[in-house]
């Protein structure tokens, strides 16, 4: 007898209002994706690391105390008024932690992302750790468009940003901004800011089109086109604003994911010319739902723990004058390059 799974009681979908918003404004506010408990065992791997920093901090004279009487969303607030390389080394993707494929791949979401993208679905493993601590110059976000950062080839696909706060996000403590409609126009010319660490597109490219703030709570996630204008600016509150933002597209498009290809899907050959290796080669993409190669299907956070650490340098196209090799992190260093792959 074939017997076939139980449809999940709680599945996750987009509202037909929702899914419109998103192809029209390209942008929607998606309600209670996640639960408090979906999110807190990231709260609690990333509070652990911060423990962690700030006591080799306190041991090595660079701060003064360990500030560990302050919550989650004031601690690093704290400890960053004396000590902003602790900040500085959370952000972006310098931590990798298991409970970040637990989140990736929570059941719900990805039912929103199936919806979007389809049954195949690759996680592009840009994924991001924003902990936007008050009054901080490096902290706020220009405007920009995620494709801006990818292969030109993957400009008009969709790979869906999701931005989901740790805290309520809100416009004080500098939540995301977009520009709705802008997505439609395509990829808008960016230029790196003058640290080399950001794109940045000038108001004037945006023909008097104007942002508007989309404040989001704890649990929920604001969806966005990779064509979507966004940024953020800085944080006049003395909390944290805590966020992370993860990337899905269909595996339909060039993707780094190691699976197999089926009929139709862009394979890279050396004779297919223009055709990248991934949307984003730098970074490394797994598979997490499929109905054609369910057994490709990444597992486990060991699995993408691994991926992410030994990721070989791939080399991305470098249309601004901003290539992945040249860029700089928070700190002014050189984002890191495999030894195998310089020169
Ligand atoms: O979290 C932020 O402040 C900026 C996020 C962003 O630019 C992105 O998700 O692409």
């Amino acid at each position: 007898m074939v017997t076939s799974a139980a449809p999940r009681a709680d599945r996750f979908a987009l509202t037909p209002d929702q899914l419109k918003q998103f192809h029209e404004d390209g942008y929607v506010v998606a309600e209670r994706v996640f639960t408090n408990d979906d999110l807190q065992p990231v709260i609690d791997e990333i509070s652990e690391e911060l423990d962690r920093k700030a006591r080799e901090a306190v041991a090595k004279g660079e701060l003064s105390r360990a500030y560990e009487e302050f919550g989650f969303d004031r601690r690093l607030a704290k400890i960053d008024r004396e000590n902003n390389t602790i900040s500085k080394s959370m952000w972006d993707m310098k931590l990798i932690l298991p409970s970040f494929f637990h989140l990736m791949t929570k059941p719900r979401l990805l039912d929103a992302m199936e919806q979007l993208c389809g049954p195949e679905l690759i996680a592009s493993s840009i994924y991001r750790l924003r902990p936007k601590v008050p009054s901080h110059d490096w902290s706020p976000v220009p405007w920009h468009q995620d494709s801006a950062y990818f292969e030109p080839y993957c400009d008009m696909s969709l790979i869906v940003t999701v931005w989901l706060p740790l805290v309520d996000s809100t416009p004080e403590n500098g939540c995301l901004w977009v520009i709705p409609g802008a997505h439609k126009a395509g990829v808008l010319r960016h230029h790196p800011d003058q640290r080399n660490h950001y794109l940045v597109i000038e108001e004037d490219e945006f023909e008097g089109r104007r942002g508007v703030p989309v404040p989001v709570k704890k649990g929920s996630v604001l969806l966005m086109t990779n064509r979507t204008p966004h940024a953020s600016f800085e944080n006049k509150t003395d909390t944290v604003r805590w966020s992370m933002d993860l990337r899905y597209q269909p595996a339909v498009l060039p993707t780094n994911a190691k699976i197999s290809r089926l009929k139709g899907e862009t394979i890279t050959a050396p004779e297919q010319l223009g055709v990248p290796v991934a949307c984003n080669p730098p970074e490394p993409d797994f598979l997490v739902r499929s109905q054609r190669r369910p057994n490709e299907v990444m597992r486990t956070a060991e699995e993408f723990v691994a991926l992410r650490k030994n990721h070989p340098y791939q080399a991305a196209t470098d249309r601004w004058g901003y290539s992945v090799a040249k860029r700089t992190d928070p700190m002014g260093n050189p984002y890191k390059v495999p030894k195998a792959n310089q020169g």
